[in-house]
């Protein structure tokens, strides 16, 4: 059988004035401590390398542009690419990215997977981009991810690590059923998943209690509906006053929980998976060739 032993790596709160420098040495001590305890593959949440700055309305350019990467590896960066390579790590995570393209200036919400050779082999850009676009001053604070970010242009799409097909995915996407179905349908086997999210959801506060709730039912329900192996890893806790939700876990694609986060601060959790345990789904109750009726849901090809 495939086995891989997965690190989530949960990050505790990125505050504004702490530096990239302090915030990569942190996840350097826990790609050390997951590495200590035999992981192959240490996962971190969606922009690890900063608060969750989406939460502000800046319109200073120069401010908005310290938060985002032109370069991965970068400067800042560089020593965790390096020390992963020293340990023999392959690493996957979350940053905001500034790329010229064609002429333009993009900006996307990205995350990486990088092998142990410190390759970038993979990189997605976030294609559900949720929240607003403007400022909205009813809000207690802001969600404005679709003032910062463009939604990615390519599909999810996978990497062959470890003799298994990895996918990415990050924070909203893991709430669309249609995510863990495409990724599904291109033969991934593990989605790697970070994320922040705010306990409180101002527009139906009403829902803040099921946060929790929701969080784990669509990333079980991805990963069993799919026979997948979801990892989905939190920046947790009180992030400059905004309370931001843990239970990183490491999901089965039977969508049982093998493994979860006790804590809201920085917290490694590890499970050994075994890879070939997909086929215990794909192989019965949801095997697509035989089972699945694409013809019979026509419009889930339309938009
Ligand atoms: N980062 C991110 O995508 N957060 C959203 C918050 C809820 S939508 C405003 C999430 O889906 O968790």
């Amino acid at each position: 059988s495939r086995e891989i032993v997965i690190a989530a790596a949960q990050m505790g709160p990125n505050q504004r004035a702490d530096s990239r420098r302090k915030i990569v040495q942190r996840m350097i001590a826990l790609m050390e401590k997951a590495a200590r305890c035999g992981a192959q593959l240490v996962v971190y949440p969606e922009l690890a390398l900063t608060t969750f700055f989406p939460r502000w309305y800046i319109k200073d350019t120069s401010e908005i542009d310290s938060f985002f990467e032109t370069e991965m590896p970068g400067a800042d960066t560089a020593p965790l690419f390096t020390r992963a390579r020293e340990l023999g790590i392959t690493f996957s995570f979350g940053f905001a990215e500034k790329t010229e393209q064609a002429g333009g200036v993009h900006h996307f919400n990205t995350s990486v997977l990088v092998d142990k050779n410190s390759n970038i082999i993979l990189r997605y850009r976030k294609i559900h981009i949720p929240g607003h676009s403007q400022y909205e001053s009813w809000r207690p604070f802001q969600h404005l991810e679709k003032f910062y970010f463009k939604p990615g242009t390519e599909p999810f799409s996978t990497a062959r690590l470890f003799d298994a097909e990895f996918s990415l995915a990050i924070c909203n996407d893991r709430r669309w059923p249609e995510t863990y179905r495409e990724m599904a349908l291109r033969g991934a086997e593990i989605a790697l998943i970070g994320y922040n999210t705010p306990m409180h959801y101002a527009p139906m506060p009403s829902h803040d209690h099921l946060q929790s709730f929701h969080n784990h039912l669509c990333m079980q329900a991805g990963a069993y509906q799919n026979g997948l192996w979801v990892i989905g890893v939190a920046k947790a806790g009180l992030e400059e006053g905004c309370q931001l939700l843990g239970q990183t876990c490491i999901i089965a694609p039977t969508g049982e929980i093998a493994a979860q986060a006790s804590s809201t601060d920085d917290e490694v959790i590890l499970a050994l998976c075994d890879i070939d345990r997909v086929k215990e789904i794909r192989e019965n109750v949801f095997n697509f060739k035989h089972h699945r009726r694409p013809e019979m849901y026509p419009l889930l090809s339309r938009t």
